[in-house]
């Protein structure tokens, strides 16, 4: 739902929206599987990010964030903590001190309150290292944050003035 819907033959609006019947029709097609809106809704409460909501009446199911497809979410900017977060892995701390952190295949660069998300999030990529981003400096040179419904922050770009490398 955030990187290839067409996979199991399920299409999204452009607020990144699938049909929950549809959605559950094509899912039990596309992998042989007899889940119904039980299961779904599992995963929405238990996802372990709580990647996933439903609209107000539950008709329509979508990702709050990590899209690498082009969605519009709606969301306002927001005020973020003084400081935050990002996770990467050490290899790539020499092209993101000299160019910036920016989106690659994503829609944001992605960001958090707490380092620990951070270490996990590096970690994913491989030997981990946690910047510091001054979103407070950020914010007073003008760039815009966005809060997800999951808790992400959310930015277009942080260029490396505002980077610093988290030194335990
Ligand atoms: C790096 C997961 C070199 C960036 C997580 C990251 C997160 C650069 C990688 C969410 C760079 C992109 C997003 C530059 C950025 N030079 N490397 N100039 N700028 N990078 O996966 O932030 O499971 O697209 O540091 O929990 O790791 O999908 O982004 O290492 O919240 O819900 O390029 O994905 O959530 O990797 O992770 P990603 P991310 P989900």
């Amino acid at each position: 739902m955030r990187h290839e819907p067409e996979a199991i033959g399920i299409s999204l609006d452009n607020q990144g929206w699938a049909d929950v019947g549809a959605l559950i029709e094509s899912v039990n097609k596309a992998r042989q599987t007899d889940i119904g809106f039980g299961e779904l809704q599992d995963v929405v409460e238990t996802n372990d990010k709580q990647r996933f909501s439903f609209n107000s009446d539950k008709s329509k199911i979508r990702a709050n964030q990590g899209h690498s497809i082009n969605i519009y979410l709606g969301l306002k900017p927001a005020f973020p903590p003084d400081v935050l977060y990002h996770g990467t892995a050490r290899r790539f701390l020499d092209s993101i001190l000299d160019s910036g952190l920016d989106k690659r295949n994503r829609q944001h660069v992605h960001l958090s309150a707490d380092k620990q998300t951070a270490i996990s999030v590096g970690e994913r990529h491989g030997s981990p290292v946690v910047l510091l981003v001054d979103s407070y400096a950020m914010v007073r040179s003008g760039f815009l944050f966005y809060l997800s419904e999951n808790g992400v922050w959310l930015t277009d770009s942080v260029p490396p003035g505002f980077i610093k490398v988290w030194d335990k």
